[in-house]
């Protein structure tokens, strides 16, 4: 029974998290992958311990979601996700399916897979189940980052790097030692490109031309005059944005 009220707690907190989190602004770049993989790893490295303190609304909320700012100045949102586990006992599937299905809200999915792992065929196969079983919409945009690759002997670590550079949707990594970092956080930017995001502006009165720019490109999804100027709802991709702030 104490177990049971606990998942229902856990089941509830997630639910008002989800809610909260459909209000960020930012991308949300979410990671999956087989236990063990190096999910948790690779989301304190990308993060930074230090971004937590910065960050206390963020790390209040969820100690799972922190936000990450790219090289291209991008801020975006990186959640870790727990649970991608086969054979879970049945009382704690509730519990983990709800934390799976925040999964659903990303606009990028990370899937982290310990690339020298003897049964990483199997294991990445087994997590691509999971996202379909969910119901991860077909066009969610995936990069499969290669994990721990400082474990592979010489010929496969470089099989593995010559692999990724070839191959848009393929990072290799370390997230222990740090290599391949810059090239993933390109990748995540790269990926974003074109992923919009609802934002709220207020435009001062004085820049009507910048205003105008917002309704021909056809961004805007809420015009509300204040005392400071137009509030405006602007559904936009980091492109776009980047556009404007040069006008
Ligand atoms: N050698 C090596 N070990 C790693 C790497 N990434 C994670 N690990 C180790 O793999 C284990 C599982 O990592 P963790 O981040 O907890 O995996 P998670 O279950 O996917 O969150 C830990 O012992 C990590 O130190 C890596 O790039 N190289
Ligand atoms: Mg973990």
């Amino acid at each position: 029974m104490r177990l049971k009220r606990q998942l229902d707690k856990v089941v509830k907190t997630r639910t008002l998290h989800r809610a909260a989190r459909a209000k960020v602004p930012f991308p949300i770049v979410a990671l999956v992958g087989y236990t063990n993989a190096g999910k948790s790893t690779l989301f304190n490295r990308l993060t930074g311990a230090e971004v937590m303190a910065k960050d206390m609304l963020f790390a209040t909320l969820d100690p799972t979601m922190r936000r990450v700012v790219l090289p291209t100045g991008d801020e975006v949102i990186l959640s870790d996700t727990v649970g991608f586990i086969s054979d879970l006992p049945t009382e704690l599937v509730a519990a983990f399916r709800a934390t799976l299905e925040e999964v659903l809200d990303a606009d990028l999915v990370l899937h982290v897979r310990d690339i020298g792992h003897a049964q990483t065929a199997e294991q990445a196969r087994e997590v691509e189940t999971i996202l379909s079983g969910l119901g991860l919409p077909d066009d969610t945009p995936k990069i499969e980052v290669w994990n721990k690759i400082d474990t592979l002997d010489e010929e496969a670590h470089e099989a593995a790097l010559e692999r990724a550079g070839r191959t848009e949707s393929v990072s290799a990594v370390s997230a222990v030692t740090g290599e391949g970092m810059e090239a993933l956080l390109a990748a995540i930017s790269q990926a974003l490109g074109g992923v919009k995001h609802l934002e709220t502006l207020v435009v001062p009165f004085a820049a009507g031309r910048k205003r105008a720019w917002l309704f021909d490109q056809g961004l805007v999804e809420g015009d509300t005059p204040t005392e400071e100027g137009h509030e405006m709802q602007i559904r936009w991709s980091a492109a776009q944005k980047a556009r404007y702030e040069r006008l």
